[in-house]
């Protein structure tokens, strides 16, 4: 277990967010207003939210529409999505639509698949979604510092039949923030190099949809569909779905053919998903806990009595995606190195001491096969339609959350053992020491990103592309 080095929110922080807490939570459910050629208008500004409770000090954020999280937008699976963008910070920006296994042109990659916009500037994304599921959206040019001052939001794509009502299909934002001794975001801490090198800028504060400690209402006897997406820009969040009494239906927006029940904790790494359902028997406060050795409520769902029986549990139907041929397929490994707490050393074997120090200096800690940051060159090409099984090896102090861009992977293997349920998945963890094998149809065409979901580690050289021809 490496609880201890990534988790430094302790039992003070959480007395004092239970001390504030007891808003109703908002949900990010707003309408998003359309421009008259049938666009949403998303606008990326700067604002102002009370992070630390109604008592605490205003942060300076940088927001979507005004709002955190973002607004949430909901189409059908298979519907065009149609976002007007619009810049109005003082520096580049993108949108990324995180999962969605999208036409490259608009996957939103600032300086790759796109050129960043500027200020003042518009962006016109439209695409398709051909898999229902919990996505988001957040920036993608310095993601380092725009998302952790508030560039994201859901993005949630319908099964084509409504399955659950608007009040049990429940969207929970879940965000770390790095508060001062006043209770505003520290913002002169942003990029600090220490955190780079270590577990990633990790906060002190826990937010859900904007709130701390909220309450959630639902309704006794209701099956309800609770999407949680983990935006916090490198903490790792361990939960215990199981002793609220949900089982998980999904990961990263796929769903399974069967609930599933989750004995212990299940990890939620930043940019990750998980879409659990719940039926409260009785009516009263069960906490929503994350587990940090011992379980500490960050927010209380609040069962009330509800005048009918709800409608039996009915499971959206599975995407349906291009499965791996293993036998015919393009092998890669994927070391990672570097980093502090004796990851650095390991860099040695390639280079000098003066460029070791030359790498430290331009702000480069980690590596993927000996290579830190983006090359000219991909590291792999792969034709359209050719397996790609991904070998990963975390030769680091730390634990990292890989994102693939542009396609969803079954996850095949850790420590070279096969697991139980190979999910898909669009983001994974590896800890410390592990070994993770991934398996994905390379049928997207385009110049596709893999990299480190810790956004500090990303922009201090775990980030890499790949080419599909
Ligand atoms: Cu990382």
């Amino acid at each position: 277990m490496h609880m201890s080095r990534r988790t430094n929110l302790n039992r003070r922080t959480f007395l004092r967010t239970a001390l504030s807490g007891c808003a109703a939570v908002a949900a990010p459910q707003f309408s998003l207003a359309k421009t008259t050629d049938g666009f949403l208008e998303l606008t990326a500004a700067k604002g102002q939210v009370r992070l630390y409770g109604a008592n605490g000090g205003q942060s300076d954020l940088w927001l979507y529409n005004g709002r955190l999280p973002g607004p949430e937008i909901r189409v059908k699976r298979g519907e065009r999505v149609r976002v007007r963008f619009k810049n109005e910070l003082d520096e580049p920006s993108s949108v990324h639509w995180h999962g969605i296994r999208i036409d490259n042109s608009m996957d939103g990659v600032a300086g790759m698949t796109q050129p960043p916009v500027q200020p003042g500037e518009v962006f016109d994304y439209e695409f398709l979604t051909p898999d229902a599921g919990t996505y988001w959206y957040h920036a993608h040019n310095m993601s380092w510092n725009q998302v952790p001052r508030g560039l994201s939001g859901p993005l949630i794509i319908e099964d084509d039949e409504t399955l659950f009502s608007q009040d049990t299909d429940i969207t929970l934002v879940l965000s770390d923030w790095r508060l001062d001794e006043n209770g505003i975001l520290d913002t002169a801490s942003f990029g600090a190099r220490h955190d780079f090198s270590h577990a990633g800028r990790l906060g002190n504060w826990l937010t859900i949809n904007g709130t701390s400690l909220p309450d959630i209402p639902l309704k006794k006897g209701h099956w309800h569909r609770v999407r949680l997406i983990n935006t916090s820009a490198s903490r790792i969040l361990d939960l215990a779905p199981e002793r609220f009494g949900a089982k998980l239906i999904g990961l990263d927006g796929q769903t399974f053919n069967a609930p599933r029940d989750m004995p212990g904790t299940v990890q939620l790494a930043p940019a990750q998903r998980m879409d659990l359902v719940l039926r409260p028997e009785a009516t009263g406060t069960i906490p929503f806990e994350m587990m940090t050795g011992r379980p500490f409520a960050f927010a209380n769902f609040q069962v009330k009595d509800a005048e009918s029986e709800g409608p039996s549990l009915r499971l959206p139907p599975v995407n349906t995606l291009p499965e791996p041929d293993l036998q015919d397929a393009l092998e890669m490994p994927l070391l990672m190195e570097g980093g502090a707490m004796g990851g650095m050393r390991s860099l040695l074997r390639d280079r000098t001491e003066d460029e070791l120090r030359q790498m430290m200096q331009d702000g480069l800690f980690w590596t993927f096969n000996g290579t830190s940051g983006m090359q000219d060159a991909p590291m792999f090409s792969a034709k359209r339609g050719e397996t790609v099984v991904l070998e990963s090896r975390n030769d680091t102090s730390f634990a990292h959350a890989m994102h693939v861009h542009g396609h969803h992977f079954r996850l095949l293997e850790r420590n070279g053992e096969p697991l139980e349920h190979q999910d898909w998945r669009d983001t994974f963890t590896t800890d410390p020491g592990e070994t993770v094998k991934i398996a994905f149809v390379a049928d997207n065409p385009g110049k596709w990103l893999i990299h480190c979901h810790m956004l500090g580690h990303a922009v201090s050289g775990m980030m890499t592309w790949f080419e599909v021809s």
